[in-house]
This record gives structure tokens, C-alpha cells and sequence, in this order.
């Protein structure tokens, strides 16, 4: 296994949108327990491949409080969602180490459709944090980025913030 390096924002990479796997082999499986790895040492809830330059729908995630129950999603498709929920965002790959954060919109729950690591398609019905979490990441894998979603306002502000720190290095 190996902790991957994840892309930071403003790397145009982040803006690639991911390939659909079409066979599951040693190389995917790989790529997995590296992406597993690498969210477990940045203690995120959950990784993107498109996050560790890996331009394949794939995302991992651990929503588990003992942090030992990872979930791996291939070629995630949200099926149906409903309701709203307005909960507190973070990215490991926009400014990460400077708590950067806000409240962004999101359906409260959802559907959520994608094949395991057997090639086994199966269907989850998921809410709270697991539903932002696939949320989170989907968006990723169309090279989207959560402070995508904010005002222009709140954006300059985590742009100023991000600069600020990068200037320091
Ligand atoms: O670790 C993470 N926590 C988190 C908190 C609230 C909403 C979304 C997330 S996902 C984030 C890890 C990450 O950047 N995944 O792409
Ligand atoms: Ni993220």
C-alpha cells in the first residue's frame, strides 16, 4: 500500500472528469487499498480518485466513528434524493491543514447505486453524513469542488485564505 499525494485546489487536475471502470483487475484493486490508505492518514471521511490523480470513478469512504469500516464505490450513480440538509463542509484537497470550511445545501437523503470490488452491483439508502459524503465525492468525479457551490463572496474569502498560506511556503 502506498499514501497517495492529493491534489490541491487550484490544481486544474481536480477539474478532470473521471472514466467509468470497465473491469475490475489487480491494477483497480490496487489503486483501491492506496486510496483507503491515504484516507485513513489524512483522516478524511472519505477520498476521490480524481482527488489523487486517478481519473477513474472510484471513490472510498469511512463514515464509521471507530474509522475501520471502509467502503469503496465504483461508478456511483445517485438514483433518486430527497429533502435538505444544511451541514458544515470540508475538503482535504481545498486548503488542507487551514480548517477551512462552510455550510453548504445538500439532499438529505438518497439512493445511491455502484458495484464493489467483486464487480457485484448493489443499492444503498443513505442519509446525514453518508449522504453528503457521496454527495461530496460524486461531485468530485465530475470535477466538481464543494466552494463550487458557495457565493463569490465566501469564495474570495477561502481564496485569500489559501493564497495567504501558499505565499508562506
Ligand atoms: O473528510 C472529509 N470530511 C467531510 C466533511 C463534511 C463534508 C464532506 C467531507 S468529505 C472530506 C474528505 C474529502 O475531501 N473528500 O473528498
Ligand atoms: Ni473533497
Amino acid at each position: 500500500m502506498a499514501v497517495l499525494e492529493i491534489l490541491q485546489y487550484p490544481d486544474p487536475r481536480l477539474r478532470i472528469k473521471a472514466e467509468s471502470v470497465t473491469q475490475i483487475d489487480d491494477d483497480i484493486r490496487k489503486k483501491v487499498e492506496d486510496m483507503y490508505e491515504t484516507m485513513y492518514v489524512n483522516q478524511g471521511v472519505g477520498l476521490a480518485a480524481t482527488q489523487v490523480n486517478i481519473h477513474l470513478q472510484i471513490f472510498t469512504m469511512d463514515i464509521s466513528d471507530t474509522r475501520d469500516k471502509p467502503l469503496c464505490v465504483i461508478n456511483p450513480e445517485i438514483l433518486t434524493k430527497s429533502g435538505m440538509q444544511y451541514d458544515y463542509h470540508g475538503c482535504l484537497s481545498v486548503g488542507a491543514g487551514l480548517g477551512i470550511s462552510d455550510k453548504l445545501e445538500r439532499a438529505a437523503k438518497l439512493r445511491l447505486r455502484g458495484m464493489d470490488l467483486d464487480g457485484k452491483i448493489f443499492e444503498w439508502d443513505l442519509d446525514e453524513l453518508a449522504a453528503i459524503c457521496v454527495q461530496h465525492e460524486v461531485d468530485h468525479l465530475n470535477g466538481i469542488l464543494f466552494i463550487d457551490h458557495l457565493s463569490r463572496l465566501k469564495l474570495d474569502r477561502i481564496r485569500k485564505k489559501i493564497d495567504k498560506a501558499q505565499r508562506r511556503v
